[in-house]
């Protein structure tokens, strides 16, 4: 009993001296003098004894209490001193009238800004926001969108092949329309912003690696009407403003008929350098969708139909915001990106 008591106090003295701080003391304390501590295990202990020895060993577990108590409550008391003193010594030091270095506040990317934006447009419509692989293989790209691998359209669309066969960086968000069918089928209203990659040179309107958004809608009966209404609701919706829209023809393998959607300039009547003096901004890439690809997402054409659009959002932002190189966007200049 003796040798325990004596490594009790060893133990409680290395203990003590280690403690730093207010914290370390209460863990001593449960330690040594809490209810399960070590003292009051020891006190448990004694009542396996016969009386000789606990007369014997009673006033020595009492004294080594006392003592524990003792220097716990020292080491207390100085803790408690010394962060007294720390508090007032920090007050003294306190300077009011030392200045702040600025701090920058960080803003959302345009690019980010822009897209919730859209996505909320289009959510606000009954549309359900997607993703879409960046990595893709040419079936999804291409093949399934009815450009076959002798088509002249992929001269359109330079690709990044990788050094896996028949694979490729995405050159069009259109890639999910074909994973949404196949995991979805019909009916279906989505939406998907994303990042595409083309092998092109870089110059103040083109990229090789830019942001698309692609919407894709399914149904019975959708038709053209569909399409236009759909188009000029979210074009008013992005400029917040009344907009009317022209369609060209134009040719896209994925849809028949294919058509370019034009809004009316959102920043002039007459012409501005904006809309090129021509008071229509070019925008959307549209159609219907082709039925080799409602076939190639596993639905029925005579069934189904549906309408498709595309779009550079690099180009919206730019047309938005008044800025004059695409290259911008991914400078990582604070003057640019301070502005948004
Ligand atoms: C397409 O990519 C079609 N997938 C769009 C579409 C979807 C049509 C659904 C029909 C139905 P296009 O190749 O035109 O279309 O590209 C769409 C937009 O991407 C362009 O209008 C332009 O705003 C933007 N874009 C194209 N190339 C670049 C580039 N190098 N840098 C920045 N933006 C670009």
């Amino acid at each position: 009993m003796n040798e325990i008591i004596r490594n009790i106090k060893t133990d409680f003295s290395n203990q003590l001296a280690n403690a730093r701080t207010l914290e370390d003391l209460e863990q001593v304390r449960i330690q040594f003098l809490g209810r399960n501590g070590a003292l009051s295990e020891l006190t448990k202990q004694m009542r396996e004894l016969s009386p000789e020895e606990k007369r014997v060993v009673g006033p020595l577990l009492m004294n080594v209490k006392e003592e524990i108590q003792q220097a716990f409550d020292n080491a207390h008391a100085q803790l408690l001193d010394a962060q007294a003193r720390f508090e007032k010594e920090k007050q003294r030091n306190f300077d009011v009238t030392a200045s702040r270095r600025p701090s920058l506040e960080g803003s959302l990317h345009v690019y980010t800004q822009i897209i919730q934006k859209l996505e909320d447009i289009f959510i606000s419509m009954g549309y359900r926001v997607v993703d879409g692989p960046e990595v893709e293989a040419d079936y999804y790209n291409f093949e399934a969108l009815n450009i076959p691998s002798d088509h002249p359209a992929r001269d359109m669309q330079d690709t990044f092949w990788l050094n896996i066969p028949g694979m490729l960086l995405r050159t069009q968000t259109s890639n999910v329309q074909i994973h949404t069918m196949e995991k979805d089928h019909a009916p279906l209203a989505i939406v998907s912003p994303g990042r595409v990659y083309r092998n092109e040179a870089r110059d103040a309107s083109h990229e090789f690696m830019f942001m698309q958004l692609e919407c894709l809608y399914i149904d019975k009966n959708v038709s053209m009407a569909n399409l236009l209404y759909t188009t000029q609701t979210f074009l008013e919706a992005v400029f917040e403003k009344e907009t009317k829209i022209r369609v060209r023809p134009s040719y896209f393998p994925f849809v028949e008929p294919g058509v370019e959607i034009d809004a009316s300039c959102p920043f002039c009547k007459s012409g501005c350098a904006k809309c090129k003096f021509s008071t229509w901004i070019e925008l959307l890439g549209a159609g219907l969708v082709h039925p080799h690809v409602l076939r190639a997402g596993g639905i029925d054409p005579e069934v189904y139909s549906g309408f498709a659009f595309g779009m550079g959002i690099d180009r919206l932002a730019m047309i938005k915001h008044d800025i004059d190189d695409v290259r911008h966007f991914k400078s990582n200049k604070m003057a640019f990106l301070e502005q948004f």
